[in-house]
């Protein structure tokens, strides 16, 4: 029997679970992460996640793209690693095969930001619910292969966190978008018992829910986040968090809470919800982080 527990994620939740960095630490010990994304018309998602996951902990980060999209992954801060993948026609090739990523090296795997929804995507997405052992976190157009894979997910014993805006979360769960507006949160209980995977379900008030049926309310963020790119940001993020070894749902509620609380920041100091891009939502990371700290 499903949870119907509700809790609203404040400050004190978010400074209360977020992991404390020890002093003796070494990179290894804040996480390797995996990105997985881009093309050649989408470079810029994976670029963005990348420098976002940089200042969301991460100890290290390789961004793995269709080796068309270099330049803007190459473009990303130094400090991501590069992680060139045969390109067909600007997208990840079907012929690409996750072995051959040295996939167990990495303690968290984020995938789908600009990556398209060819057949390179879709076999590389059944490969990654199979065999990748940490968590795994699907977005953008990753989330487009879950509904033919759910017998798999269904199989996998670490967690899988989805972050669909609400037309993404149309198609996981087979209703239309105004469905998904209207019936947010039953609906997502449901969707996340059978996906067995926690789902991010974004927008206003974004809504974390598990697949025991456990729902978190944000209570961060504002309509400058109503821009392209905002979601590929959230996904590095989230990804950092993954990294820092908490519990998955603190992890997932203190990334969307921090991603909020940067675009909050953004348009309370300097700028307003005109006149800014996403990746100014980036620079505002250090001080969300600052005020949970
Ligand atoms: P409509 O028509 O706008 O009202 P898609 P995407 C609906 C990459 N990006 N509430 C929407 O409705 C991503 O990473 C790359 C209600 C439409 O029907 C992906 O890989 C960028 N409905 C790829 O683009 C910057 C909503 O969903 C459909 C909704 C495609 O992702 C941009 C659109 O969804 C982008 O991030 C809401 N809140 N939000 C780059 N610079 O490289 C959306 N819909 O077809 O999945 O398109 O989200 O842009
Ligand atoms: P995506 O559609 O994948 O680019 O994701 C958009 C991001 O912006 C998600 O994190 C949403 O929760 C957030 N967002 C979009 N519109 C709003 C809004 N009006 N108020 C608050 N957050 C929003
Ligand atoms: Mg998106």
């Amino acid at each position: 029997k499903q949870k119907e527990r509700k809790q609203l994620w404040l400050r004190q939740d978010a400074a209360g679970t977020l992991s404390k960095r020890s002093t003796a630490a070494h990179k290894g010990d804040h996480g390797r992460g995996l990105l997985i994304g881009g093309s050649a018309v989408m470079p810029g998602a994976i670029r963005m996640a990348a420098e976002a996951c940089l200042y969301s902990g991460a100890g290290l980060l390789t961004a793995a793209y269709p080796s068309s999209a270099v330049a803007a992954v190459a473009a990303a801060p130094p400090e991501v690693m590069m992680m060139p993948l045969q390109d067909e026609n600007g997208y990840i090739s079907p012929e690409v095969r996750v072995d051959d990523l040295s996939i167990h090296a990495y303690d968290a795997v984020a995938a789908g930001p600009g990556m398209g929804r060819g057949k390179g995507a879709k076999v590389l997405v059944k490969q990654l619910i199979d065999q990748v052992d940490g968590p795994l976190l699907f977005d953008a157009d990753a989330l487009y292969f879950l509904p033919e894979n759910i017998k798999a997910l269904q199989q996998r014993r670490q967690p899988v966190v989805l972050t669909p805006h609400p037309g993404e979360m149309a198609r996981l769960a087979g209703v239309s978008t105004k469905e998904v507006i209207q019936k947010r949160f039953s609906l997502s209980r449901e969707t996340a018992a059978r996906y067995n995977c926690c789902i991010v379900l974004k927008g206003p008030n974004t809504l974390v829910t598990m697949p025991d049926g456990s729902q978190v309310v944000n209570t961060t963020g504002n309509e400058a986040l109503a821009r392209g790119g905002t979601g590929d940001i959230l996904t590095g993020i989230m990804l950092g968090m993954l990294l820092a070894k908490q519990k998955i749902q603190p992890a997932v509620s203190n990334a969307v809470y921090l991603h909020g609380l940067a675009a909050d920041l953004a348009v309370e100091h300097d700028f307003t919800s005109y006149a800014m891009a996403s990746t100014d939502i980036i620079s505002y990371l250090p001080p969300a982080f600052r005020s949970i700290i």
